[in-house]
């Protein structure tokens, strides 16, 4: 079965009750980027890639097209096998993982439709089929967040990742204890992500006063050096976000010991084929990570929610899906939900969504 037709559609998704405010980036709306594979025999398959604005990643929605139309010509007659096709796509540009992973996971879902199975078949079968998720706030004032935490708690939520950076270290201080006193004792588990934007100074300063409370640090600071700086300074533990754009990064993070786990993006590793090897070394190193993404529409929440059901239960930190920040389904009928902090795992062939294209205008590129 060989790749016949690649169709780029372009799609806004306004931000509910926005902005969403992170330490280096205040969004409104996302612009999103789909794509249509259809193989010679007739089936489709979709894929999706919606960088959270041009400063959270090394990744740009415009970006996301551009390379998508240098790609798309040579991918034409090209076997629908992931390895097979991530292979050519490194033979026609090189990096753009984020791009490349818009193929990758439209190339899942067309196999599992052919097959007749759901792509967490695909990549070693499910765990569970009620995936856990976890709740991201904004930055935003002490009282605000901590409010935010008992409603988060209250529905069932089992993590809490809060926003800080950009602003005083002290009230990112303020912050923490009092999301603590709303959450202490529920079981709820507790991460703060400072996005990048914390100095060195900063990070040292938030684990030194905050040592009674056991969150964990995410991507607290720009880059891998800064993370190498702090490690044997803070009692904390350290996740890696931003800083693991690879599978070739993430292996030294592991290896080294650098970090305690990951918040790992589907599109950032370059896909569902990577994201899977991802998911092999964490557990061989026995390492929690998420299985997220930065933002996107119910394509990207079903292939975040396929590939964390198949992580191993205990490693499994969640599934972050912007579908709480989102008002439209792009499936009103199977389109991804979470209830009660637990996203249902699809059950139908591939992705387990049929987009309403009629969505997403015409495509703005063809091949
Ligand atoms: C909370 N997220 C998964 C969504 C935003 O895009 C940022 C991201 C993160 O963990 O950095
Ligand atoms: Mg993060």
């Amino acid at each position: 079965m060989k790749i016949a037709e690649v169709h780029i559609y372009q799609h806004d998704l306004p931000v509910k009750n926005g902005p969403y405010t992170m330490a280096n980036a205040q969004v409104w709306a996302l612009d999103t980027t789909l794509i249509k594979l259809v193989s010679d025999n007739g089936q489709v398959g979709w894929g999706e890639v919606c960088p959270v604005g041009p400063t959270y990643a090394e990744a740009h929605a415009k970006g996301a097209r551009a390379a998508l139309v240098e790609m798309a010509p040579g991918l034409i007659g090209v076997d629908v096998q992931p390895l097979t096709l991530h292979r050519r796509m490194d033979g026609l540009l090189n990096g753009h993982n984020y791009a490349k992973a818009g193929i990758d996971i439209a190339a899942h879902d067309l196999l599992g439709k052919h097959l007749g199975v759901p792509v967490c078949d695909l990549l070693g079968g499910a765990t569970t089929d009620k995936v856990p998720s976890y709740y991201a706030t904004g930055v935003g004032a002490p009282d605000d967040i901590a409010r935010l935490a008992s409603e988060k708690l209250a529905e069932g939520y089992p993590r809490l990742q809060i926003k800080v950076g950009g602003r005083p270290v002290e009230l990112d201080i303020e912050t923490i204890r009092k999301v603590w006193q709303a959450i202490k004792g529920s079981g709820m588990r507790l991460a703060v992500d400072g996005n990048r934007g914390w100095t060195t100074r900063d990070a040292l300063r938030v684990s030194r006063e905050c040592p009674e409370i056991p969150f964990i640090m995410e991507q607290p600071c720009n880059t891998v050096e800064d993370l190498q700086k702090i490690r044997p300074q803070v009692t904390h533990g350290i996740y890696m976000d931003e800083n693991s754009i690879s599978l070739n990064t993430v292996i030294s993070a592991a290896g080294t010991g650098l970090v305690d786990g990951f918040g790992m993006k589907v599109t950032r590793i370059g896909g569902l084929h990577p994201m899977r090897a991802f998911r092999d070394v964490c557990e061989a190193r026995n390492l929690p990570h998420t299985c997220d993404d930065s933002w996107g529409g119910d394509i990207i929440a079903a292939a975040c929610t396929h590939i964390g059901a198949t992580v191993r239960p205990e490693l499994l930190e969640g599934v972050w899906l912007a579908a709480p920040y989102i008002e439209e389904n792009y499936d009103p009928e199977n389109g991804i939900r979470i209830t009660g902090g637990h996203i249902d795992l699809p059950t139908g062939p591939g992705l387990g969504i049929i987009p309403d294209e009629s969505r997403f205008g015409a495509p703005v590129a063809s091949f």
